[in-house]
């Protein structure tokens, strides 16, 4: 059965990748699922119809028969879980890959969130050149330890998997802000996911709402047409 995912029909960042269905359309890439999309607007995000998918009225949302799954990191886990390709069959090492997915969303993406939306939307508050310090210094904590942990290696743990796939869809975020670009091996490890045929296709799928062509590279996609 095609998974139908939702995604912003008119993304802040004009489909740069910012938006969270990004990771999940990779995740269903890599492992050569089609996928359908509904695009929802804001204030549809906050319909009755929406929140039965999402407690929270966010995107992305994953619907698969009478399974409807939100939280982008439980989604990519469950797909990971259905299909192989995405985490390793050896019993320890797939518990690694997982704490690495965890580690992504719980403890590098918190820090550089909370630093990127204070730089957004906290600029002309007193309280914003003081806390700014702060919140730098925690983000770059959580970079270092992680650049250090990673060192030359291509990936977190081994080959390719989930935990990878997470944590460059996390750092992807921060580029181009100045703060992943002091970790050369950081930035070098998201550059190898970016180039992985199955995330151009994301990044491709998603740009190709705001531009309004077709995706080039991902012809399973057929954005659904919206409700009247
Ligand atoms: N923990 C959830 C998950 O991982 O799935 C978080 C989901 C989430 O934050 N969704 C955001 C959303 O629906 C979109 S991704 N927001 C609407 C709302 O809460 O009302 C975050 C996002 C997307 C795009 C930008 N941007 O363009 O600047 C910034 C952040």
């Amino acid at each position: 059965m095609t998974p139908t995912i939702t995604a912003f029909a008119r993304s802040p960042d004009r489909g740069r990748g910012l938006a969270r269905d990004l990771r999940v359309r990779w995740a269903l890439g890599e492992v050569g699922q089609p996928y359908e999309v509904r695009l929802v607007s804001m204030s549809e995000m906050k319909q009755p119809a929406h929140l039965a998918l999402h407690p929270f009225g966010q995107i992305p949302t994953y619907e698969e028969g009478d399974l409807a799954l939100f939280e982008s990191g439980a989604i990519v886990l469950h797909i990971a879980e259905r299909h192989a390709g995405l985490l390793p069959e050896e019993m320890n090492a797939r518990a690694r890959s997982i704490a690495w997915m965890f580690a992504a969303l719980n403890t590098v993406e918190p820090p550089l969130v909370e630093r990127g939306m204070a730089m957004l939307l906290e600029r002309d508050k007193t309280w914003y050149e003081q806390r700014q310090p702060f919140l730098e210094d925690r983000a770059r904590r959580r970079l270092g330890e992680l650049s250090n942990r990673l060192g030359e290696a291509e990936w977190l743990e081994g080959a390719f998997n989930a935990g990878d796939l997470l944590m460059v869809a996390v750092l992807f975020r921060s580029k181009g802000s100045g703060i992943l670009e002091e970790y050369p091996n950081l930035s070098a490890y998201v550059a190898r996911g970016e180039a992985r045929p199955a995330f151009k296709r994301a990044f491709n799928a998603q740009l190709a709402v705001f531009t309004g062509e077709p995706p080039v590279a991902n012809n399973s996609e057929r954005p659904l047409p919206r409700a009247p």
